[in-house]
Order: structure tokens, then sequence, then C-alpha cells
């Protein structure tokens, strides 16, 4: 690729964009990649060298796992000094989850690296597969002083850029698929596209790209819910290899006061399992100790996950999960932002 333009790469891992529909069942189902980029001529008059690598097998992202993250950030790792942006394609449903993910594994990052797909194929008439893909190639190739304007994981889709780390994908009809509650948006793409230079992340990189490919998937997830029993949540508790269980809680962290609630809590807590407390409201976060419905849990040693979404819980979790950290460390990292995921 020559230098006098920015050298993109775009990842494609599956997902609607490039999916096509099964001619006896109708079911959509991941599609090569090739035919994708035959699909939009429009990207030869792009300001910038595009790079493709593509999955060998391309995968609806409800298919996503660790593994595959890894082969992602092993991708941007591989190309990182001959590329100035990157743009991941990626399926919806798990988006949130894999940019989440990212935004850790990939520390020091001072390039952009976009996710964004479509909720229609990209063959379909209708399609909003060619507005996100071009113009996340833009915002990925957008240069300010002969560096990339913007330096983290971001989320691209209908019109808004979000930080990744924020995103939960709220709408399975909607163009507009993805929100961002906590967080505003990084930038908005009407007649110009408009940067937020005030919301982008703005942290000094302390040193080279470093990817973290440890990550530790026995944890659990507990959506509580007025009801639920004894036995259901002992039986999490009780998971083999359990290292850590994310309660989504109501409202500000609240859940029930109920004593064998909190003793099982404490049970855990005293095997060494980490209890996270997240909420299930898509906007707003946990503030332990407001009401009396979560005060014990902030006695007993619960971990805050603030306003976090429950995408960058998760991930963040496997993160430090793989790190082997003390309970005490792990507690102070959880809770402090580490890229931006957390107020
Ligand atoms: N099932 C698809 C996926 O996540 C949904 C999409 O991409 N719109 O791969």
């Amino acid at each position: 690729m020559s230098r006098s333009k920015p050298n993109i790469l775009l990842i494609y891992t599956g997902g609607t964009i490039g999916m096509v529909k099964d001619a006896g069942t109708g079911a959509l189902h991941a599609f090569n990649f090739n035919n994708l980029l035959k699909r939009i001529p429009e990207l030869q008059l792009l300001d910038c060298n595009i790079e493709t690598v593509s999955f060998e097998n391309p995968i609806d992202s409800s298919n996503m796992n660790p593994e595959y993250w890894v082969k992602i950030a092993e991708i941007i790792e591989s190309h990182y000094n001959d590329c100035d942006g990157f743009v991941v394609l990626h399926g919806s449903d798990t988006m949130s989850y894999t940019a989440s993910a990212l935004s850790f594994m990939l520390e020091n990052l001072s390039k952009p690296v976009v996710f964004t797909g479509a909720q229609l194929p990209i063959g379909d008439l209708r399609t909003d597969a060619k507005e996100n893909l071009i113009t996340s190639i833009q915002i990925a190739s957008l240069q300010e002083n002969n560096e990339p304007a913007i330096k983290e994981v971001c989320l691209y889709f209908e019109y808004k850029l979000y930080r990744g780390n924020r995103t939960t994908k709220i709408n399975a009809e909607h163009f507009q698929a993805f929100r961002s509650l906590n967080y505003p948006c990084l930038a908005e793409s009407g007649v110009h596209l408009k940067i937020n230079q005030q919301y982008l992340l703005s942290n000094e990189v302390a040193g080279p790209l470093k990817v973290h490919k440890t990550l530790d998937s026995n944890i659990g997830l507990v959506k509580l819910f007025p009801g639920v029993t004894e036995s259901y949540i002992n039986s999490v508790l009780n998971t083999s290899n359990l290292r850590a269980v994310i309660l989504e809680t109501y409202g500000s962290g609240n859940c029930t006061t109920e004593a064998w609630f909190v003793e099982a809590l404490k049970n855990a807590i005293s095997k060494g399992i980490h209890i996270i407390n997240v909420t299930q409201c898509v906007g707003g976060g946990v503030n332990m100790g407001q009401y009396e419905t979560s005060s014990k849990l902030k006695k007993i040693g619960v971990i805050s996950g603030g306003d976090m979404t429950t995408e960058s819980a998760v991930t963040k979790l496997m993160y430090l999960l793989g790190k082997n950290l003390s309970s005490k460390t792990l507690k102070i990292k959880f809770e402090a932002s580490l890229t931006g995921e957390v107020s």
C-alpha cells in the first residue's frame, strides 16, 4: 500500500452485511467477502488505500466467542504498523461485546478501530450497509497533523459513531440498532461529518500496542427478577470452575434483601468468587448504598459496575480474570475506567 493516502484494513468477520438468503429455506447465512466488495464499487472512490482480510469461514455474530476476539486482535496486531485505521465488519447481534472486548485487549491503541455492520444485507435494495461501511472507512481514515484523529475502539451505525464499550444493541428492527445511553456519541454523520472532539479518549498512549490474549470465561451472568429462587441462585454459584458472577440488578443496583440471597452471595465471596453489580436498566448506573436494598451488597464486598454496560462488564471481567490479580486489585481495576467504559 502507498503511504500518500491513509491505509485502511477492512476485516470481515461475517454478519448480515454480507449474508445471502438460502434458496431452499429463505434463512440468511454468511457469504463470502468478495461478493460483498463487488457490491460497493463506490469504495474505489474513497481517498484511502483499502486492504482486506476475511475470516476464512465468516460467521453470524451469534457464534462469536473469545477465541474469535483473539483472532481479530491478532489480525490488527499483525497489520498495525502498516495501517492507519481498521474497520471491522461484524454482525450486529454481538457487536457491542466484541467492541468492548477489543477495547480492553488492545492496550495503548493509537489508531481507530471502527466496528460496523448492517441490519439488511448489502445486496438488498434498501440496505443500510453502504452508508455504514463507507462512512466507517472515512472515519477510520481521518487524520489530524498526520496522525489518526480517533484513537480508540468505536462502533458506527446509522449516522452515529459511539465509543464501542458504551454501546448496546437495543433494536432488532430499526436501522438505528445501537444506543450509548451513558456516554455521548463521538461523531455524527450529516451533511458534514461532525466529530465531537471533547468526548474522544485523550489519554496519552504510554507505549507500543500491547495485545492481551488471555481471557477467562468462567463467569456467570444472572438477571434478577421478582420471584427468583434460592435453588436457581445456588445452582449458578455452585457452577464448577466459576470465578465471578455479574448480577444484573434493579435500578441503581438494588436487589432483594432476603437473608438467603445475601447469605448465598456472602458465602460465594468467601470462597473467592467475585460478585459484580450492574444495573439491568439501559441508562444510568449502580450506586450501592443509595437504597437499603443495595447497602448490604456493598457491605459484603460486591464490586460495583457503575454505569458500565453488561457487555463491557462481561468482557472486562474476562480480561481481568485472565490476569490472575488478587481480589483487592481486581476490585480496584474493575471499578476504575480502563478505556472510557465507566464514568
Ligand atoms: N444475526 C446477525 C449477526 O449478528 C444480525 C446482523 O448482523 N444484523 O450476525
